[in-house]
């Protein structure tokens, strides 16, 4: 199973960490989901067929942007 990891600017705290966490957990394909308030980033566990875009684009929905 791919991992893709995201760098996301923008989370400042644990309610941040846990917004970018609930919507990535959204996406149909996505089975597991680290968010990162340290190191601001997020570690996606998915199934092959999702592109990079559908994560970007959902954290960016969220309020945040993504590097
Ligand atoms: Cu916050």
């Amino acid at each position: 199973m791919p991992t893709t990891i995201i760098q996301i600017k923008g989370m400042s705290c644990q309610g941040c960490v846990s917004s970018v966490k609930n919507v990535l957990e959204k996406i149909p394909g996505v089975s597991h989901v680290e968010v990162s308030l340290d190191k601001g980033q997020a570690v996606v566990q998915h199934d092959a067929s999702l592109r990079n875009e559908i994560f970007s684009q959902t954290i960016k929905g969220a309020g945040f942007e993504v590097m």
